[in-house]
């Protein structure tokens, strides 16, 4: 019965409509960060092995996908609710890299950075260097971060870094998702590797304060 099944089993399944009533039930014992990291990325990761598996297929993995996206709308109102959203610690531009759509990470580390008051540009998933660079140009940025969740998509992670810092020699660049590595980051020219989203805070600190 759906009534009993946890929140994991609900993103497996797919089951859209459950979602944002057994999130709501866990925050009232657990804080919106600890979900994120305890509940909704481990049941994507399950989701992720059974596709990569071949036990599921693509409408599987959106309807997943989508189930955690109302659960994430559920736990950003409740961060809404105790952020420091009022004053601007900085401004950091955000983007999933050219090729790559996979954009739930990079919204995760939106939303918690906006809790800390930092505001955000985001420029959302599939974004050309052009673009990254044109922003960042525009509005003067000192910390840029880029998602990538692909094998493929991080080559153009490496080529929108290159692109950036050769017209913003002083932009600061943190890069994040799940395929890459802080070896790599260095490798790419990344300023910065961020694991997850608290990282992501730790390193705006560091440059903002
Ligand atoms: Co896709 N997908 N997917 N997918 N998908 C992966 C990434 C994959 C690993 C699954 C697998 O096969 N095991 C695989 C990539 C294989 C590879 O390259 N090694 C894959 C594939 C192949 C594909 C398609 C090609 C499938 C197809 O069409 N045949 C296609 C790609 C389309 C494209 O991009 N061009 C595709 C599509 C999709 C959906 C649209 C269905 C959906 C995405 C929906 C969306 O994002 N709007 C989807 C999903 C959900 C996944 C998995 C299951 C989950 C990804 C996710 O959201 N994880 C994924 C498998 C997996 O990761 N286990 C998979 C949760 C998220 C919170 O984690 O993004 O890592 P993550 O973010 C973390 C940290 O990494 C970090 O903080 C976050 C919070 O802790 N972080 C940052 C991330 N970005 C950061 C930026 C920062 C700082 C920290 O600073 C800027």
């Amino acid at each position: 019965a759906i009534e009993t099944m946890e929140l994991e089993e609900i993103i497996v399944k797919g089951i859209k409509k459950e979602a944002a009533k057994l999130t709501k039930k866990l925050l009232a014992e657990k804080d919106a960060l600890e979900i994120v990291n305890n509940h909704l990325i481990p049941a994507l990761d399950i989701v992720g092995e059974r596709y990569e598996e071949g036990k599921i297929f693509l409408p599987q993995l959106v309807q997943s996908a989508e189930t955690v996206k109302e659960a994430f709308a559920v736990l950003k109102a409740e961060m809404a609710k105790n952020g420091d959203e009022d004053i601007s610690r900085g401004e950091i531009v955000l983007a999933t890299v050219k090729g790559d759509v996979h954009d739930i990470g990079k919204n995760i580390v939106k939303t918690v950075l906006e809790n800390y008051g930092y505001k955000i540009i985001d420029l959302g998933r599939n974004v050309s260097e052009n673009e990254v660079k044109k922003v960042v140009k525009d509005n003067n940025i000192k910390l840029l971060g880029l998602s990538a969740l692909m094998t493929t998509t991080v080559k153009n992670m490496e080529k929108t870094i290159q692109i950036v810092k050769e017209e913003n020699p002083d932009c600061l660049i943190m890069v994040g998702g799940a395929v890459l590595t802080p070896d790599y980051a260095e490798m790419i020219n990344a300023d910065y590797y961020a694991k997850d989203a608290k990282d992501a805070v730790e390193i705006a600190k560091k440059i903002f304060g």
